[in-house]
């Protein structure tokens, strides 16, 4: 009976570790959007297959986007493997140029380095390269192109090499996530990155995908979680959590001694960073995690506006349809809500979905349990609910009575001493001369916000007198 227990235990674990899916004594990491690279087994080496090519990658509802990446998704499929694993990565290249793979941060042979012209000849299409060497590291790295770099990786091509400790953690992980950071130039109604963009990106993406596509990080109150972050494209990002204070438990490479870890409630990934925070979820609720720069969060944001905030502005898209028939609103009129009025996907809902909406235009706006949320990009939640049975999104949360915040009505003179009939004196400073210090005092409670256009853009009227 003992004997054939473990033959049958034997023989399971001798399958399961055929398809990659060992017993080991870490969560799996829960790349969304994304997933990770399964392997085979040859002895004792894991084999991974890497394919380079052009994608398509749904960003949003109806948003396809053409990018490069691997395996079918950018940013590719995450490489997990353990401590003083030796490895073989096969990398097939299926794009119309060179390419070749860094396994960025890993300390490996040089001839193992993946730069083009410096430690190995390019891998030319069509052809495949056997990469082949042995951890010795555990931490979170990445992988990217090192041959026509900025164009290849501006076209989505990234992706997180995991390696996790051979001796578990102490305290284990409950919850193991990984979001890769990535910036794009897509104008409005395009379809194709532009990879040569320098600066001026207009879009801001966890692991190639916008809110509100992206799955969102559900977890159970008391879980331990972590977060990976990575980042190889241009900009820095300070991703901000909500709702909870962690802790920076690695910076790139070793993980911190625990005196060294360090509380915050914003991290900042820049460029050839990784970052991980850990804590314990302990309050629950619908959290948002994004970027902090407050145009990340938008979608394909447009400049080049005249600046009409605070301007009047009855009647004006009537008189802008008699010349354009089709017009579908002014945008920035009072501020980015009327563009979420006009474009959000609730109004597109009210409407019966029978608004013209242009091509290829990611959605701005997307309904949320209060109404319009309105944020984009580089977004998503973090779900902390208590009795789940699964990790399966559990939808919106469910506020306990008297924990939201709402409308009083308009009875601020009852418990405010700021009204403006309550004896609240301000003392306005002014770098002006007196009379022009003055002037100022005189318009302190003017309500600016009815303004003429020359009121509102004083000399920069841009010509649009
Ligand atoms: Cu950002």
């Amino acid at each position: 009976m003992q004997y054939a227990l473990s033959l049958t235990i034997f023989g399971f674990l001798y399958i399961s570790s055929l398809y990659g899916q060992e017993e080991h004594n870490y969560p799996s990491v829960i790349t969304p959007n994304v997933g990770s690279l399964p392997w085979t087994m040859d002895g004792d080496i894991k084999v991974y297959h890497l394919i380079a090519e052009p994608i398509r990658r749904e960003f949003a509802p109806g948003f396809w986007v053409n990018c490069w990446g691997y395996n079918g998704s950018s940013p590719g499929p995450t490489i997990e493997a353990v401590e003083g694993d030796r490895v073989r990565i096969f990398v097939t290249n299926k794009l119309n140029e060179p390419t070749s793979v860094h396994w960025h941060g890993i300390i490996l042979p040089n001839g193992m380095d993946g730069v083009v012209g410096l430690t190995q000849k390019a891998i030319l299409p069509g052809e495949t390269f056997k990469y082949e060497f042995t951890l010795k590291q555990n931490g979170t790295f990445m992988y990217h192109p090192h041959a026509d770099e900025m164009f290849q990786i501006a076209m989505g091509m990234e992706g997180f090499f995991i390696i996790h400790p051979r001796q578990g953690e102490d305290p284990p992980i409950d919850r193991d996530f990984a979001l890769f950071l990535h910036e794009w130039r897509i104008p409005m109604g395009a379809k194709t990155p532009i990879p040569f963009e320098m600066l001026d990106f207009n879009l801001f993406t966890f692991n190639s995908i916008l809110y509100p596509s992206i799955e969102s990080l559900v977890v159970k109150t008391g879980d331990r979680v972590r977060i990976r972050f990575g980042n190889v494209m241009m900009g820095t990002h300070p991703i901000h959590l909500h709702g909870h204070e962690f802790f920076v438990t690695r910076r790139g490479a070793k993980r911190l001694p625990p005196a060294a870890q360090y509380s915050e409630v914003t991290v900042l990934v820049a460029s050839g960073e990784t970052r991980d925070i850990e804590f314990i979820a302990d309050n629950p609720g619908d959290w948002a995690l994004h970027c902090h720069k407050s145009h990340h969060t938008m979608n394909q944001m447009q400049h080049d506006l005249p600046n009409l905030t605070g301007i009047n502005k009855q009647g004006i898209d009537e008189r802008i349809k008699q010349f354009f028939p089709n017009f579908m609103g002014l945008m920035t009129i009072n501020g980015m809500n009327d563009m979420f009025e006009m474009y959000g996907s609730s109004k597109m809902m009210e409407m019966g979905g029978k608004m013209k909406y242009p091509a290829n235009l990611s959605p701005i706006g997307n309904p949320g349990p209060f109404g319009v949320i309105e944020m984009g990009g580089m977004f998503t939640i973090f779900k902390v609910r208590d009795n789940l049975t699964s990790y399966v999104d559990p939808g919106w949360y469910q506020h306990p009575p008297g924990t939201v915040a709402e409308s009083i009505g308009n009875r601020m003179d009852t418990i405010s001493p700021a009204s403006p009939n309550a004896p609240f004196k301000r003392n306005p400073v002014s770098w002006f001369s007196k009379e022009e210090a003055q002037k100022e005092r005189r318009q302190e409670n003017a309500n600016w916000m009815l303004s003429k256009p020359e009121d509102s853009m004083g000399g920069h009227m841009h010509g649009m007198k």
